[in-house]
């Protein structure tokens, strides 16, 4: 077994690894914070051997302290969703038999509840730092470090493990690929419980000794202030957020908006991905900036797999090729490779990027490997070299503004209504989101029918608010096949 050095955040004295809003941190303080951190939460033990530690904050200098401390102590970081109702943190929780939980102060009245009668011990930052830092554990790399929770064709999200190895695997690569270095500085506005914020921005700036500035949500015209100073030379995004920018600029005075685009067009890397990135976009984008946006494709449990080149040709609407350490297959339905071009196939991954299991549940994890590759339920061509995304194998997943969704997860709560009879949901092409979360429903016989804003209220609370319906259809009856099933292909040609 190797050990892990920690080289994830080096101590680099007095370089600025973070900014939150007039606040700036450097390495040496970080790495001071996080190793007194770790002491406290070790107390008298050598190891937390992988007790799993939840945190509930926001993208903020408590975040990462807790997330490298946790790591530091030999335990498993498991990031929450903020924005998460209470019936799905009580799933991530029990799921991850998680034993404490790291939350700020301000949220303590709305996790109580819920962390008593879980046997969870609900503390802050600030309660576990002791004043000095003590002996801390050497941690194998093979070790579980992280647990994040992904939706898929089963209703409850699955909590995905990865080992440091993989976590080391997955920022190297694009450190290397994307020529991060010091001088890097990147703003991350990205939810800190996925992959997109937490390795290809968080994980790899600081890997990198650049410079991270944090905001507690995607704010636009505060990062366009920043933007316009000049302050970031990379940005990363999903499709949603250059969509929300074009938007934005239609709003506001066309000097604005140059300045804006100045700012853009200085940077050395603009970059798309966790959904595809439409032509007309990737061209808006050229034309309002000059950059070529640079897509790549992952997944949380690849991390990044496949990207278009840094230097070379970024191709609209492709995500390039296998980044370096990462074997990549197209397989067809019979499940065999695929080797000509522009058949298309399942892509599956193998290599140090893929992560460990699905957390207690064996039987998920054997189903998603074939001979030991990966399979991603993403299906793709290669044209001249270059991967080109065509769709999913399930009709079950719905990708909304880089979030994905499981459309069961969403057809469950909703059969909890007293008034709905069947539902099925899907997501329907949106040119915002990618695709918008839309449901169709029979009503009980009986029972008054249902309008899509009593329903978007019904739902608060019940679901994360980005999975609630966007559109409701009422029908009879849905359609189904001989089989009884609902045929969704029909749902989305009714529209
Ligand atoms: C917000 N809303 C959404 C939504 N985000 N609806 C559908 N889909 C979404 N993704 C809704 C809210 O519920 C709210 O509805 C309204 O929009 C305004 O909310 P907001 O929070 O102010 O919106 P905004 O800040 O503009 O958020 C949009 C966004 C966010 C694009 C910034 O969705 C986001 O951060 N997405 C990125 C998710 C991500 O990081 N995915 C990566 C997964 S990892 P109402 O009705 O209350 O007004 C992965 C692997 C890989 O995929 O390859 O990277
Ligand atoms: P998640 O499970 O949230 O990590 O989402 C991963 C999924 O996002 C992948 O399986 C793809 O379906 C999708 N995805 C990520 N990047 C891209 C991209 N560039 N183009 C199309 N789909 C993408």
């Amino acid at each position: 077994m190797s050990e892990i050095s920690f080289p994830y955040l080096l101590n680099r004295s007095n370089r600025v690894a973070l900014v939150q809003g007039e606040n700036t941190h450097t390495y040496s303080d970080v790495n001071n914070y996080i190793n007194r951190f770790a002491t406290g939460l070790l107390g008298d033990r050598a190891d937390l051997q992988e007790e799993r530690v939840a945190f509930f904050i926001p993208a903020s200098l408590d975040y990462v302290i807790a997330m490298h401390g946790v790591w530091r102590a030999g335990g498993i970081a498991v990031p929450l969703n903020v924005a998460s109702a209470v019936t799905e943190l009580d799933h991530y929780l029990t799921c991850a038999n998680v034993t404490r939980m790291v939350a700020n102060a301000e949220y303590h009245d709305m996790l109580r509840d819920l962390c008593d009668s879980l046997d969870i011990l609900l503390i802050s930052v600030e309660d576990v730092l002791v004043d000095k830092a003590g002996n801390l554990p050497d941690i194998a790399a093979e070790r579980r470090a992280m647990m994040l929770f992904t939706s898929g064709t089963t209703n409850k999200p699955k909590g995905v493990v990865s080992t440091h190895k993989t976590i080391r695997a997955q920022i190297t690569t694009l450190i290397d690929a994307w020529a991060w270095s010091e001088e890097d500085v990147i703003p991350l506005f990205l939810p800190v419980h996925h992959i997109h914020g937490i390795i290809n921005i968080l994980s790899c700036g600081l890997w990198a000794g650049a410079t991270v500035h944090l905001f507690d949500k995607f704010d636009i015209p505060k990062i366009s202030e920043q933007i316009v100073a000049g302050t970031y030379n990379v940005f990363m995004a999903v499709p949603t957020i250059y969509v929300k920018l074009i938007q934005y600029f239609e709003t506001i005075d066309p000097t604005e908006v140059k300045t804006i685009c100045d700012g853009f067009n200085k940077m050395r890397l603009n970059i798309s991905g966790s959904a595809a990135c439409p032509v007309k976009l990737f061209n808006q984008w050229r034309d309002l900036t000059g950059q070529v946006l640079l897509e790549r494709y992952g997944m949380t449990e690849i991390g990044m797999g496949i990207s278009n080149p840094y230097n070379g040709e970024r191709r609209a609407g492709a995500v390039g090729h296998p980044l370096p350490g990462v074997e990549c297959q197209l397989f067809d339905e019979h499940n065999n490779p695929i080797n000509e071009e522009a058949s298309a196939g399942e892509i599956r991954i193998k290599g140090d990027n893929v992560f460990l299991e699905y957390w207690d549940n064996e039987s998920a994890t054997q189903e998603s490997f074939k001979d030991g590759w990966f399979c991603t339920g993403d299906v793709a061509v290669v044209e001249e070299g270059y991967y080109r995304i065509m769709g999913r194998s399930s009709v079950d997943i719905i990708k909304s503004g880089g979030y994905k969704l499981s459309a069961l997860e969403i057809e469950g709560v909703l059969l909890t209504h007293d008034n709905i009879l069947e539902v099925a949901v899907i997501g329907v092409e949106d040119e915002t989101w990618g695709e918008a979360v839309t449901a169709f429903v029979a009503i009980k016989d009986g029972s008054s029918t249902i309008e899509i804003d009593t329903l978007k209220e019904w739902c608060d609370g019940r679901m994360s608010s980005y999975k609630i319906p966007k559109r409701l259809i009422v029908l009879d009856a849905l359609p189904r096949n001989a089989m009884g099933k609902v045929t969704k292909p029909a749902l989305k040609e009714m529209l």
